[in-house]
């Protein structure tokens, strides 16, 4: 059994876990660089480890610090978080090959959904529909023409290591295609040593929308519904939502029982969200995830479910506890991602907070590892807090987010925030009208640079 986890992360998502460790009773390690020594997840933490200076590289992303930290203080597993390790396949076969558990799928399925041309034609053969494209790699430009040609313009050109919105060129016409094709290439061996691509049909306005799924590692999986995560600025989200306002329960428990048949067909462990574009009621399969998200509170809030709890159970080889029967979907709920940066540029502003103050109320969550009186450190993602709140509908959800933002007190650094009171003013976002271009558009008129 399990009786004491290390967690190698920092920030709202370390105190994320140490929170379900304790109350399952379980001891937690945090570890931490030398920049973090007065962050909030070394002081909640049952134990702590300084694991290195504040290069992520030399710390949080360093395989013999987080392996020592469980030797030292006798953890049996480690939980990643999200960024960081959390997607990295050699560090599960390491952690495997020291006795430990990684709290997360095998390193397996991490390498497979790693390679999104792997993932895509693993996941069409488990029946998930797909979009549009080549058949696995595209070797030459001439061959990139003649897919091009057949399927028509426009298409997307991706790098099969990047995922994210990296290594992406969208070839307008055959014209545009040499351009296109030789920079998704260059973007993939310059940022992940790894030059192959594919193409597929470009979807011009799609929504997008994932599941979440959850796997025991017995052949048995549920999927926890979709989350909207449409409203993003340059491939970062900034406001996430559940369920999404444009899915009928016909159309979530058809997509839902797709992605939970494919990932009990692989034996999938652990969380997993299936990321698909919907363009005029179809889905459309993109990548796979194999980690717990940012914004895993919205499918919390709905399903009144503890996920990272759920992550540990079956990992120490204990069933999932719920079934599909008796998730059904109580509310709307919404995320809003606050981040220490500048608007309009939204420039990282690290620095000192010198007032902090938290709403609260019925349907009001705040995962933030932030106090007065922190200061942020300038080495890390510049995200310090999620407002999370849930109501009876989307319309009590949106008021709430309203009130829940009045009250929210954040000085000393410049935030994200003004950017979600602004949104409260626009008829789009209340009729939940929008498609992955909106924020962008919206931002561009509202903040000019
Ligand atoms: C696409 C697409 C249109 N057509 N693929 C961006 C991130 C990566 N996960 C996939 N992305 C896209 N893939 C096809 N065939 C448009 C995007 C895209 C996007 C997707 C989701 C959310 C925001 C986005 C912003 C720009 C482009």
């Amino acid at each position: 059994m399990i009786d004491k986890i290390v967690i190698a992360n920092r920030g709202e998502i370390a105190l994320r876990v140490i929170r379900a460790c304790r109350e399952m009773g379980i001891k937690s390690v945090a570890v931490h660089s030398t920049a973090d020594s007065d962050a909030m997840h070394v002081r909640m933490a049952d134990e702590s480890v300084c694991i290195g200076p504040p290069a992520s590289a030399e710390s949080y992303l360093s395989f013999p610090a987080i392996i020592s930290a469980c030797e030292i203080t006798g953890a049996q597993a480690i939980h990643p978080g999200y960024g960081f390790l959390s997607e990295n396949a050699k560090f599960v076969q390491i952690i495997e090959d020291h006795g430990l558990t990684f709290i997360g799928p095998s390193a397996e399925h991490i390498r497979v959904m790693g390679d999104k041309i792997t993932a895509k034609d693993t996941m069409k053969k488990l029946g998930v529909p797909c979009v549009p494209g080549s058949d696995g790699g595209v070797p030459t430009v001439a061959d990139a023409k003649r897919i091009g040609a057949e399927m028509g313009y426009p298409v997307i050109i991706k790098a099969t290591a990047g995922g994210g919105g990296r290594g992406m060129k969208v070839a307008a016409t055959a014209a545009d295609m040499d351009r296109a094709f030789m920079t998704a290439r260059a973007e993939g061996k310059a940022a992940f040593g790894n030059d192959e691509v594919y193409i597929e049909k470009y979807l011009t306005t799609p929504r997008h929308i994932e599941i979440q799924v959850f796997g025991d590692g017995k052949g048995h999986a549920v999927h926890l519904g979709e989350r909207d995560c449409s409203l993003q600025r340059r491939h970062q989200k900034v406001w996430e939502e559940a369920p999404s306002p444009v899915i009928t329960q016909e159309e979530r428990e058809r997509i839902g029982k797709t992605c939970s048949d494919a990932v009990s067909k692989i034996d999938y462990i652990g969380a997993g969200t299936i990321e698909f574009l919907y363009e005029n009621g179809e889905f459309y399969f993109i990548e796979m995830n194999t980690r717990l998200q940012v914004e895993h509170p919205v499918t919390e809030a709905i399903f009144d479910v503890d996920l990272v709890r759920e992550q540990i159970r079956v990992a120490s080889g204990l069933h999932l506890s719920f079934k599909q029967e008796n998730l059904k979907i109580n509310g709307h709920s919404i995320e809003v991602r606050i981040n220490a940066e500048k608007i309009p540029n939204f420039s990282p502003c690290p620095g000192t907070i010198t007032a902090y103050h938290t709403p609260g109320g019925l349907g009001v969550r705040v995962d933030s590892a932030l106090y007065a009186g922190y200061k942020i450190p300038p080495y890390y993602d510049s995200l310090i807090g999620k407002l999370i709140v849930h109501g009876r509908d989307r319309k009590e959800a949106i008021a709430r987010l309203q009130r829940a933002l009045g009250e929210l007190i954040i000085d000393g650094v410049d935030t994200t925030l003004p950017l979600f009171d602004a949104l409260m003013g626009t008829d789009d976002i209340h009729t939940g009208s929008y498609n992955i271009h909106w924020l962008e558009d919206w931002i561009e008129k509202k903040f000019p640079e």
